[in-house]
């Protein structure tokens, strides 16, 4: 057994067994009470699942295991200009233990090993007009190499359920290895007439993606290590997530779970939601004729926007009542790297104007940025300005948290997801018994 498979099987087959007796004592506590309007609401806040390789706080935003993105960014181990690798971060959202600089380029040279991709899945890609949102043509890759699940061979061919966990360990490196050279690939056929770049084994997993890219700027490389890094998981209630948690319990293999997350992760309300800002930041400087509008400028603008019933892309959040520190991590990267930049400039102004403009609104619960308010305008910069791939980008960090909660849910023996719904007759029929008691 490999030396992370090892650790993983240690930890988990311990906390399996200390959750058991946990619950077998204290099931019956309560964790929560559900409001009418939080069924309504879309579930926010409702605690119903497990969840072990990150916690989102309102106020502080996300913990890896515990670790702000500032402390990662501290002890981590680096790339060449000092951005953590996000192997790292898998590493220690699999097992909870920070890897020294070894165990990370071990875990590098994992990735290169399994990163062969079907090659049906680049075929079934080509077949596909290049203007197929890059999105779309992302799932349709993970599904394709499904045909390599380790999880759905096994299976099939008779595994016990607490062996789960092997083959979804194993589907999980193999998916991470290969997603670099898939995305890669969507991005050289869509936007540059197909012609693609050979992988460069002297790289860790996010430069030799940037290398793949096309972009060999060493400054995009380490913003790619910070990027992977950032958006890799946001505990288990959003959207792309949950799908993902969801599918896995039907026992769908990690390609086909993974895949359905990145659906949702297409929705302009989550993950697709950086393609729109940059978008919405494009037009709104078409409309002004300047590169570098003022404050007041924006404004109006913004205002404009809401007038047309739209709302502001990156800004808000189902969870967090903050600047998103992801928001604040690229910031800081942008001061350091590119303040000069008219359009991360745009950015930061608008920073400074939307938060009041939606707060006035009196409805938005969380006027600050999100995690999608910043990134497309440093990609702009390092010449990545198609923003319909966006969300691929983001989709290939997100492996990293979903896939290492997948392994823990299976070796966790987590059942089958089948919460209740209710009909408007049995809340009509609710309430009014709350009335007569
Ligand atoms: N611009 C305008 N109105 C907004 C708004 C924004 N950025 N954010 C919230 N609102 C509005 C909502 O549309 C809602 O209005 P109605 O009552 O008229 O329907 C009201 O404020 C209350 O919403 P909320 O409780 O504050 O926010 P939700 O939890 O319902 O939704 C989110 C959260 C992210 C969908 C929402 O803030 C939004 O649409 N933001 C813009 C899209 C975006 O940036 N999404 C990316 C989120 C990060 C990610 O998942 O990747």
């Amino acid at each position: 057994m490999d030396p992370l498979k090892q650790r993983f099987y240690e930890k988990a087959s311990a906390l399996t067994k200390e959750m058991k007796a946990l619950l077998k004592e204290h099931g019956q506590l309560k964790a929560d009470e559900v409001t009418l309007s939080q069924i309504f609401g879309g579930a926010r806040g409702i605690k119903m699942m497990m969840w072990e390789t990150s916690e989102l706080d309102a106020n502080e935003g996300i913990r890896f295991r515990g670790y702000s993105i500032p402390q990662l960014q501290e002890l981590l181990p680096a790339g060449p200009l000092g951005e953590p690798k996000p192997e790292g971060l898998f590493w220690l959202m699999l097992v909870g233990e920070i890897p020294t600089a070894e165990q990370v380029d071990w875990l590098s040279e994992q990735f290169r090993l399994r990163a062969t991709v079907p090659e049906h899945t680049f075929t079934m890609l080509d077949s596909l007009p290049t203007d197929t949102h890059p999105m779309t043509q992302f799932i349709l890759a993970i599904t394709a190499m499904q045909t390599d699940s380790v999880f759905a061979q096994r299976y099939a061919e008779g595994i016990a359920k607490a062996d789960y966990w092997d083959p979804t360990y194993e589907d999980t490196l193999n998916i991470i290895a290969r997603l670099p050279k898939v995305a890669a690939y969507i991005y050289r056929r869509s936007f540059h007439g197909g012609q693609h770049i050979a992988p460069d084994p002297q790289l860790d997993w996010a430069a030799n993606f940037a290398h793949m890219l096309g972009i060999p700027d060493p400054g995009f490389q380490s913003l790619m290590r910070l990027y992977m890094t950032i958006h890799a998981d946001h505990e288990g209630g959003n959207a792309s997530a949950h799908t993902v948690h969801l599918v896995g319990s039907t026992l769908s293999d990690p390609y086909l779970s993974f895949a359905a997350g990145m659906t949702a992760l297409a929705g302009p309300l989550h993950g697709l939601a950086n393609q729109e800002v940059i978008k919405w930041i494009f037009e709104m400087l078409d409309e002004l004729g300047t590169r570098t509008p003022s404050k007041e400028q924006i404004a109006d603008y913004i205002n404009r926007t809401l007038a047309e019933g739209k709302v502001i892309p990156g800004y808000g959040h189902a969870v967090l009542r903050q600047p998103d520190p992801r928001f604040m991590a690229q910031k800081k990267y942008a001061e350091a790297n590119l303040a000069d930049s008219d359009i991360v400039q745009v950015v930061w102004k608008v920073f400074e104007v939307a938060p009041g403009i939606l707060n006035d609104l009196g409805k938005v619960k969380n006027p600050w940025p999100n995690v999608d308010a910043h990134s497309g305008a440093i990609l702009v910069h390092y010449g990545l300005t198609e923003y319909s791939y966006y969300t691929v980008l983001f989709g290939v960090s997100r492996a990293l948290g979903v896939l290492a909660a997948s392994c823990w849910s299976r070796a966790m023996g987590m059942p089958l997801e089948r919460p209740k719904s209710l009909t408007s007759e049995w809340v009509k029929n609710f309430i009014k018994k709350q009335q007569e008691a």
